[in-house]
């Protein structure tokens, strides 16, 4: 099953997890950086949809119809219905977006499960500000759907538009649970467990700055 502290050790090994100067989309300037398209091998992705299954498992109702943005969103939402499946004998309807819609064919720009009326669990990568995931819902909301929940594989535990989380906002606002496979003070307890001094300091600095 999941284990945070593996996943931890698996983000740095596969340099998913990288420490030096970001600049982020919300305009931050961040000394660590989740890329989680560096999450490309079948180990993996298998654990990382181990975790978002793990979580979800728990939480769909009946019906459950699971999510993914473009582009990042799309492998994930896959394996993680896959995983759900295997591991939990749970079989969802999983779909996606596009970002360019298509013209031509079935046209649009979704994919994969009717999510009309249904009520539908995101799946995203890393929270910084909540704009990302504000885009996902306005996603749903124009395909007819509702927001059951969202599972991100990272919460970075920053400011959003107040001095709320960006996660505690998003769950305010929508009236949604969210969870997170791993937190930043995972991370950083992980560091600090290693001994690793090298980018703590700018990490607790940057949490001071921009985190609750
Ligand atoms: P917010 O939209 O501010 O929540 O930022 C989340 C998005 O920023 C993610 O979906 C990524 O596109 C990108 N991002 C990362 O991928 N990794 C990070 O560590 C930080 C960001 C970011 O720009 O904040």
């Amino acid at each position: 099953m999941f284990n945070k502290n593996e996943f931890i050790g698996l983000l740095l090994d596969y340099g998913v997890l990288k420490f030096g100067e970001f600049t982020l989309k919300s305009g931050r300037v961040s000394p660590y950086f989740f890329n989680a398209g560096l999450l490309s091998s079948g180990k993996a992705l298998d654990m990382l949809s181990n975790g978002y299954a793990a979580i979800l498992a728990g939480q769909l109702g009946d019906n459950p119809t699971i999510f993914g943005a473009a582009y990042k969103g799309i492998p994930f939402v896959a394996t993680t219905a896959q995983t759900l499946w295997r591991s939990h004998g749970i079989d969802t309807a999983w779909g996606y977006n596009r970002k360019e819609a298509k013209t031509h064919g079935e046209g649009g720009n979704l994919v994969g499960a009717d999510l009309s009326g249904k009520s539908v669990w995101v799946i995203d990568d890393v929270m910084t500000a909540g704009t990302a995931v504000r885009e996902v819902v306005e996603v749903l909301r124009n395909a007819g759907a509702s927001l059951a929940g969202i599972v991100i594989a990272l919460d970075r535990k920053e400011r959003g538009q107040d001095e709320r989380s960006a996660v505690e906002q998003i769950k305010d606002d929508f009236g949604v649970p969210v969870f997170a496979l791993v937190d930043i003070d995972d991370i950083i307890a992980f560091l600090q467990d290693k001994g690793e001094t090298e980018h703590l300091a700018k990490m607790q600095a940057y949490r001071e700055q921009y985190g609750v």
